[in-house]
């Protein structure tokens, strides 16, 4: 059986918790904190979590991690089998990581860790995000899923990236940064809405 390492506070940690729950698939929840200490080190390289143990051995990096469940499981498949909407997905979700939740990342210090970060900081946080969701509301589809008719990892990446994204933008830049794309608002809430989504927020709760 999968074991998940990581705590429910990340959203990283959830993009991966979400596709287990989606897929169905048994896991034991490790929980573990970033960390340089070896004992981490050995598992997850970089000192990130998450983290997967497989019966071959680990696996770190979220978005290979969601590779590796897809080819493992059967259905719901969250990834389309034509390989080139598959690569539009996967295309999205390196957008939404590289151009929105890296640059929101600038700004964690003073959202959620009681820092502070300079005006220089918030103003290169605020052009890049703006911009990074700008190439998603210009790929999207939300029809009514981000990339169209069925529901993809590209969805719950975009979920959890805005989770706290969003709330980058109330505390620290002072603005709606979904205030002209409604779509995205509304397909957040129905995501939000699922079972699996549900259980997520109440183990962060918890
Ligand atoms: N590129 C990594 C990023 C994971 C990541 O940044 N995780 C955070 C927790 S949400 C972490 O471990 N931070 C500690 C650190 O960056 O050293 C992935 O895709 O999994």
């Amino acid at each position: 059986m999968i074991k998940l390492y990581g705590f429910p506070l990340s959203n990283y940690f959830n993009m991966v918790k979400i596709a287990l729950l989606e897929k169905g698939m048994e896991f034991e929840y490790v929980p573990c904190k970033p960390s340089q200490d070896e004992e981490l080190l050995c598992k997850s390289p970089m000192g990130k979590i998450p983290c997967i143990e497989t019966e071959h051995g680990f696996l770190s990096e979220t978005s290979v991690i969601l590779d590796y469940l897809e080819d493992i499981s059967g259905q719901p498949a969250l990834y389309p089998s034509d390989p080139y909407q598959r690569a539009r997905v996967k295309e999205m979700i390196k957008e939404i990581e590289l151009y929105v939740e890296l640059p929101a990342r600038t700004c964690y210090a003073e959202a959620f860790f009681g820092g502070s970060v300079s005006e220089e900081t918030k103003s290169a946080a605020l052009k890049n995000i703006s911009k990074g969701l700008a190439c998603v509301k210009r790929k999207a589809s939300i029809s009514p899923f981000l990339m169209g008719d069925s529901i993809s990892h590209a969805d719950f990446f975009f979920m959890y990236t805005m989770d706290l994204t969003l709330a980058v933008g109330k505390k620290v830049l002072k603005t709606d940064l979904l205030a002209d794309f409604p779509e995205a608002r509304d397909l957040l809430e129905k995501l939000n809405d699922r079972d699996s989504a549900q259980q997520i927020l109440a183990d962060k709760n918890a």
